[in-house]
């Protein structure tokens, strides 16, 4: 049966190359999708085709490309290929497109993804020409159903002069219900206070408000959201989790936290991951969640009754749990909220709530300043994500890393970073295999030889010690003692000889 059950709402509906004929070159594009969840399927591919014939006979089309995070081949992967991208924002990590951006083919804007849709509504890239947004369903009285993310989607619907729809049969008519939309985001001096006080609280409504007049195109579809596989937990993974649920326990045994934690953030990828499993085996009960995007391990930290309340913003799900969602939805419903990111990431209910943070870096130095974006100070990885949002407004905001990369030859800490996400002030807690440095209430010093002592790798302990000793001896000896001219040397040693090695 159709997922597009108003009779009203059919008369819009189209091929998939119908309408991505209606996005000209130049327009700038919204769409739906966060971190392989929820995005448009279709209409992008066929957008592709159109880009890559254009091009054929020597005319220009680029879009602009605004998205809530990651997605996925079909749509960055797709869209980079046939370098079809003029100005992408906030977040990607997909190869192509990442080449794309490292090349100066496409202008990417990093921005924090609690400001990306207020910075669009506001203007700042010009007009939202059309956005594109996936839903579950358009039922008969013409609600409509969000589906697997929200993501920006409030603020596309709202910005774009047009809207075209994917309704997507693969996702479950269960996820009716899951999502908590509000309509009370407004851009200064029109701002209220946002009402939420703890993680799985609903302050909004189960369903999009989308001008009919507004929808040029609906396309049905019936594809899988593409999330890729965690790999197995390595055993570095597990002692960096072991390291925070240590830290965590502590914290709880010196009454500077409650025995259910305070709610958790927690980055992509396989070391977050691996805390959430650390989190199935500890004694930790009646956990709650404030984050961005529902991963594997919170599932099973659901079915296992321990988390009792997750908000988010999206799925990031491996196939086999995307499928075991897809197979409940209308029962998780009952314990996670998905809400749009200018909510799920606002600094008011994380400081409000208190939030622990978790997130992956690329390097961190010995002060405690991060490098979450850049490698080797310049090229683009992926993008700060929701790391700022949630770092900057932490109650313990923490990072974890494996202190070495590309098999040994680089140190993740090191003297200064080469680009910077997270400052000294941000940063609480910094752990790898090799240690936890809590550097909460320490000045500059106390910091360096914590996280040298605690969190280096033995093969750069040596010279990093080194480094900070003739730091403190040298002339430039002030509060955070530097040597300039060797601070990045790691770098440029890795640079020309392929090793930080000494
Ligand atoms: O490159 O795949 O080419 O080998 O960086 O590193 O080890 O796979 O680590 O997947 O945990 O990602 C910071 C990128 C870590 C991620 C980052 C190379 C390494 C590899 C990836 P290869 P790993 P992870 C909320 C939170 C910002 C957004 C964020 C990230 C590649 O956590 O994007 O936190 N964070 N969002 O080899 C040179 C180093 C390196 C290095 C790693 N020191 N020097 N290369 N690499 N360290 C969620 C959202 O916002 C959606």
């Amino acid at each position: 049966m159709s997922r597009v059950q108003s009779e009203k709402w059919r008369s819009k509906l189209m091929s998939a190359q119908d309408a991505a004929a209606l996005i000209k070159p130049g327009a700038n594009v919204g769409v739906s999708g966060f971190t392989g969840s929820g995005y448009p399927k279709v209409v992008p591919v066929a957008l592709a085709e159109l880009i890559k014939a254009a091009h054929d006979r020597g005319e220009d089309f680029k879009v602009g490309l605004f998205t809530g995070a990651s997605t996925a081949p079909e749509l960055d992967g797709a869209l980079a290929q046939v370098d079809g991208i003029s100005v992408r924002m906030p977040y990607q990590s997909d190869p192509d497109m990442r080449n794309r951006v490292n090349a100066g083919d496409s202008v990417y804007v990093d921005a924090h993804l609690s400001h990306s849709g207020p910075q669009v509504m506001a203007g700042h890239y010009g007009k939202l020409d059309v956005a594109i947004i996936e839903l579950t369903a358009i039922t008969a009285d013409e609600r409509l159903i969000p589906s697997s993310s929200v993501g920006n989607n409030v603020s596309w619907i709202q910005a774009a002069d047009a809207v075209i729809l994917e309704v997507n049969a693969w996702q479950d008519a269960g996820l009716e219900g899951m999502h908590d939309i509000w309509y009370g985001v407004a851009l200064p001096p029109d701002r209220v206070p946002i009402p939420i006080t703890s993680a799985g609280q609903r302050i909004g409504q189960a369903y999009y408000d989308i001008p009919f007049e507004k929808v040029v195109a609906i396309v049905e579809t019936d594809s899988a959201d593409r999330n890729t596989p965690f790999k197995p937990l390595d055993d570095d993974s597990k002692k960096i989790a072991n390291f925070y649920l240590d830290f965590l326990t502590n914290e709880v045994n010196h009454g500077r936290l409650p025995k259910n934690l305070l709610p958790l953030q927690s980055g992509v990828g396989n070391i977050a991951n691996a805390v959430l499993s650390g989190l199935l085996d500890s004694p930790f009960e009646q956990l709650t969640s404030y984050t961005e995007v529902i991963q594997d391990g919170m599932v099973d930290l659901i079915d296992s009754g321990k988390l009792i309340a997750a908000s988010a913003t999206a799925f990031s799900l491996s196939p086999e749990y995307a499928e075991k969602m897809n197979a409940n939805a209308a029962n998780y419903a009952k314990s996670i909220v998905l809400r749009q990111q200018d909510i799920s990431n606002h600094p008011e209910p994380i400081r409000r709530m208190g939030v622990l943070s978790c997130n992956g870096l690329i390097e961190a130095d010995i002060y405690g300043n991060v490098n979450s974006t850049h490698i080797m100070g310049s090229r683009m990885q992926n993008g700060i994500g929701g790391s700022g949002d949630f770092t900057r407004n932490a109650y313990i905001s923490a990072f974890v890393t494996p202190s070495v990369a590309k098999g040994g030859q680089i140190s993740a800490i090191v003297p200064m970073v080469s680009h910077h996400d997270h400052t000294e002030h941000d940063v609480h807690v910094v752990i790898t295999e090799q240690g936890i440095a809590d550097i909460r209430g320490m000045a500059p010093q106390q910091r360096a030889k914590t996280i040298i002592e605690n969190c280096a790798h033995p093969d750069y302990k040596e010279q990093l010690w080194d480094y900070f000793n003739r730091a403190v001896a040298s002339a430039n000896s002030q509060h955070t003692p530097h040597v300039l001219r060797e601070s990045l040397d790691f770098h440029i040693r890795f640079l020309e000889t392929g090793t930080m090695k000494a």
